[in-house]
């Protein structure tokens, strides 16, 4: 397999060149047309909305007729909207997120029915189903050393954490291991909330946990819906000059708050969430084209701190892509046919 670079900016272009069929690939992409569905779990927020903006781009860059079933927390409708993919005659299912219990035998029928299946963060434990994920437990990893860096093996955090998603459970994984490896490092509270307002459910749970625990001086949440809750908390409660946040996760809005005069939130570990939209369908398009893919599909994280954004005066994801080749580009899933990359 040839890696070739994929810039979102040339999406567009070869979206255009493409619809009809790409000269040179592999049936049926030479012809277009190909359907393809993308399910989800979760559509709200930044990553999600992001992640979406990257997967329509490269859908479009490929030719592929992209059917989108938005998430909305709910595990039952999830189902159904496999089985209606599966009903539509799809040539492969993208599953973003969900609950492996409710959806293992419906993605197996979806394999039983000759439909290529990716798994995008949830583990359908099915060794016909590529799992594509952003190297997780390296993730928590890089902000919870930076943290180490900057407070040392001894302070007193606040964490956010839903189990059952298998992103924030690999990152837990990592956190896990830290607080083990440092026991002068204590979790005093926990919270967590996975919602389609998960910022503002967070911040009144973090406002209530921050009173009981004046204690605390770190605050751990690796998804940046959770942080901007955090934030928010520390900011309505006068106390962002005392607490400091490391997250998983960036997005435009992200980079704002985290660059702000006064910010408490000094780090994020990321990967840029269109690409990995975009690496999704790529995945998708390899497996429909019968080629080999990898099982585990990984979009590498790369360490964003508070200090180098505003060194480097970036506030955009675009920026962002510019300074840091990770973001504009990720090397998973690729093929030379595949335009756009
Ligand atoms: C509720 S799971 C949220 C996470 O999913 C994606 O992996 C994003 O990175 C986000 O942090």
């Amino acid at each position: 397999m040839k890696i070739v670079p994929i810039t979102l900016a040339n999406l567009a272009f070869a979206a255009t060149a493409c619809a009809a069929g790409i000269a040179g690939a592999p049936p049926p992409f030479d012809k277009g047309g190909v359907k393809i569905a993308l399910v989800r779990y979760l559509s709200a927020g930044d990553f999600f909305q992001a992640y979406e903006a990257g997967a329509q781009a490269q859908s479009r860059a490929l030719g592929i007729d992209l059917r989108l079933f938005p998430g909305r927390q709910n595990a039952s409708e999830e189902r159904s909207q496999i089985e209606q993919a599966i009903n539509l005659g799809v040539s492969a299912i993208v599953i973003d997120h969900g609950l492996p219990e409710s959806l293992k035998d419906v993605a197996q029928k979806a394999l039983d029915a000759g439909i290529k299946v990716i798994a995008f963060d949830v583990d359908l434990n099915n060794p016909q189903i590529p799992q594509v994920e952003q190297d997780d437990r390296n993730l928590s990893r890089l902000a919870l050393q930076q943290a180490i860096k900057e407070n040392g093996t001894a302070f007193k955090a606040g964490y956010a954490y839903v189990a059952g998603f298998a992103p924030l459970d690999r990152r837990d994984e990592t956190w896990r291991e830290v607080k083990a490896a440092n026991p002068g490092i204590v979790e005093r509270v926990r919270i967590g909330v996975v919602n389609d307002t998960t910022a503002l459910s967070t911040a009144d749970q973090a406002k209530a946990a921050l009173r009981a625990h004046p204690e605390i001086t770190v605050f751990f949440a690796f998804w940046d819906e959770a942080a901007r809750g955090v934030k928010l908390a520390l900011d309505e409660l006068g106390l962002a000059d005392k607490i400091k946040i490391y997250s998983g996760d960036v997005s435009t809005a992200d980079l704002a708050e985290i660059t702000e005069p006064g910010s408490p939130w000094v780090a994020t570990a990321a990967t840029n969430p269109a690409v990995v939209g975009a690496v999704s369908i790529r995945a998708a398009a390899i497996a429909v084209a019968g080629q080999a893919l990898p099982h585990d599909i990984v979009v590498a994280p790369t360490l964003l701190t508070q200090a180098e954004l505003r060194k480097d005066n970036i506030h955009t994801m675009a920026q962002l892509s510019a300074k840091i080749p990770a973001f504009g580009h990720s090397p998973a899933a690729t093929a030379s046919w595949i335009p756009g990359q």
